[in-house]
């Protein structure tokens, strides 16, 4: 009785506006914030229900909309395990988040709870973690996220501020592996393990390219002030950051941030040309996703863009190497540590990343777009690396095979060889598992694990960059009827409906040099977009818009 009171209570305060409808798409509900409490409030109600059903493990709520505009907002769910809520709870988001009115939405609660056997009615059966972005609808949706989450007797609301969207997820994380949580305790793990990295790095090995000093755009976001908070502990770094988010210093998002830069190819709103020929990182509004660039000058208007795919081709090179050396201990028979070492891309990583990878032997497999299909896939190996292009991405490795490590890092100190390259890689790889956020994509932590391996190689920006040339690539999008007509398969990179016009595309594409093409439907916004490679610029746009052409 007290359930129904409280759930007809809650969903008479947050009336869903006529005609808005809520999909819980890639990244969850989004919208224009002023319209988003009534789907932010259920997204409360759901993540309770979730805690309940998970026997009271910590669940996340965090409201952002990331890179997009900052009038829009949006919110998403975070499993116990810190990452994306599972996908068949989707349906239910989904339905929930449309319930017409307060009846409608206590009767598919009740056959909800009914239908997954949630045990409901305890004391202290849930908890919910909150947190979002800076944006100015964050407080009052936040609020009504509050008193969705309370809604559900027994469940227990806890309010973490201020976040970046993956402190929210490493939280949860971490919470539920009984790990501290707060804060603090996430700063104090990136700071410890950045310092325990560059203790690791070889003196007078590698090369003599990397300089201290690093640029960052934080877009005007969440991610650029939490750098501000920790950068003077960062040891030899000297981290300047634009675009903070400070008063005055712009808009979230605008002209600014990892998916401005990494779409526009341009350098963002904030530098100037004296930072021509300076290292530069670009966070997106919540800091999950991370790019490198180097500004271009008057005269040179090249842009040189470390995406996603470079980043992951630096994480995967280095992994490769301490594994390498502890499994080819030159002449000293030892026992080896068999390692799944797994790549992860989208069919948006650039052709050219995708050829380099596999020259180094490694296994590289493909998903759709979307965290949590990267994600799920890379926790198949005992350590898996991840990247979509767009900068959103992190390394995970199995329970076991850190068990492994820790296994035989204790055996090599017991026998003192701790003055060897086989324990200096076992601890590298150790350290990195710490640094890295292993809940979701991370680009605080991604930013330092990527200075700590440039350090540890001597490497600059252009030697990073010129691990190997991107193909020159074209997006487009197309405004369609109804986008939903438009099936893929083979992670995205064939339509399977309509039939003709994956024939159309083959078609087109045979016609170019290191032609490659695929079309999909937007999980984020109402168009299909096309993608287009080839060996030329003039080409890749040539055949992006022939086959947009088509599908119009
Ligand atoms: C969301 C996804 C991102 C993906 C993008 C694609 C998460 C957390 N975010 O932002 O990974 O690249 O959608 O957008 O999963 P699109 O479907 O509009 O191309
Ligand atoms: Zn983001």
């Amino acid at each position: 009785q007290e359930q129904r009171r409280r759930l007809l209570a809650v969903a008479t305060r947050f009336p869903l506006p006529s005609g808005c409808r809520f999909s819980y798409g890639t990244a969850g509900f989004r919208a224009d914030g002023a319209t988003m409490a009534p789907a932010v409030c259920r997204a409360g109600i759901l993540a309770a229900l979730r805690s309940v059903k998970l026997a009271g493990a910590a669940v996340g709520i965090v409201i952002t909309a990331s890179h997009n505009p900052v009038g829009d907002n949006g919110v998403k769910i975070a499993d116990p395990d810190g990452g994306m809520m599972a996908q068949h709870w989707e349906p239910f988001a989904d339905a929930l988040a449309n319930a017409p009115d307060p009846d409608a939405l206590l009767h598919l609660v009740l056959q909800f709870v009914k239908d997954e056997n949630i045990p409901l009615g305890g004391q202290d059966t849930a908890q919910v973690l909150l947190g979002r972005d800076t944006r100015p609808t964050g407080g009052y949706l936040l609020d009504a996220a509050l008193q969705g989450v309370n809604a559900i007797v027994g469940a227990h609301a806890i309010n973490m501020g201020i976040l970046t969207t993956p402190q929210l997820h490493w939280m949860v994380r971490s919470k539920n592996k009984g790990i501290k949580a707060s804060e603090s305790d996430y700063f104090t793990q990136l700071i410890d393990s950045f310092r325990r990295m560059l203790e690791l790095v070889p003196k007078g090995k590698g090369g003599d390219g990397f300089t201290k000093k690093l640029i960052v755009d934080g877009a005007n976001g969440i991610g650029g002030a939490k750098l501000e908070q920790i950068k003077a502990e960062l040891s030899d770094l000297d981290v300047i950051v634009r675009n903070s988010g400070k008063e005055g210093e712009g808009v979230l998002n605008h002209m600014c941030g990892a998916d401005f830069v990494q779409k526009e190819r341009v350098t963002p709103h904030g530098f100037s040309p004296e930072d021509v020929g300076a290292r530069c990182a670009s966070l997106d509004g919540d800091a999950d996703r991370l790019v490198y660039f180097h500004v271009s000058s008057a005269s040179d208007s090249r842009f040189d863009l470390v995406d996603g795919d470079k980043i992951l081709s630096l994480f995967a090179l280095f992994i490769r190497e301490q594994l390498d050396f502890i499994n080819n201990n030159g002449d000293q028979p030892n026992k080896p540590l068999p390692a799944r070492l797994g790549i992860v891309q989208t069919a948006y990583a650039n052709g050219a990343s995708t050829r380099f990878l596999k020259s180094l032997g490694l296994e590289v497999v493909f998903t759709p777009t979307g965290v949590k299909y990267l994600h799920k896939k890379a926790l198949e190996y005992d350590i898996g690396i991840y990247f979509e292009a767009n900068g959103h991405g992190t390394v995970v490795f199995s329970e076991n095979f850190i068990s492994q490590l820790e296994a035989l890092g204790d055996e090599l100190s017991s026998n003192a060889d701790t003055g060897s390259a086989r324990y200096h890689a076992v601890m590298r790889l150790l350290t990195a598992s710490r640094l890295i956020n292993q809940a979701v994509g991370d680009a605080l932590s991604g930013l330092l694990l990527v200075e700590a391996i440039l350090q540890y190689k001597g490497w600059s920006f252009q030697n990073w960059c010129g691990l190997y040339s991107d193909l020159p690539s074209r997006q487009l999008k197309v405004k369609v009827v109804d986008r939903s007509a438009i099936v893929t398969t083979n992670a995205e990179t064939k339509v399977s409906q309509p039939t003709a016009l994956q024939e159309l595309i083959d078609m087109e594409t045979a016609n170019y040099a290191h032609g490659r093409c695929f079309v999909r439907p937007s999980g984020t916004e109402d168009v299909v977009r096309v993608y287009a490679e080839a060996s030329t610029q003039v080409e890749a746009d040539s055949l992006a818009k022939s086959v947009a052409h088509h599908v119009e």
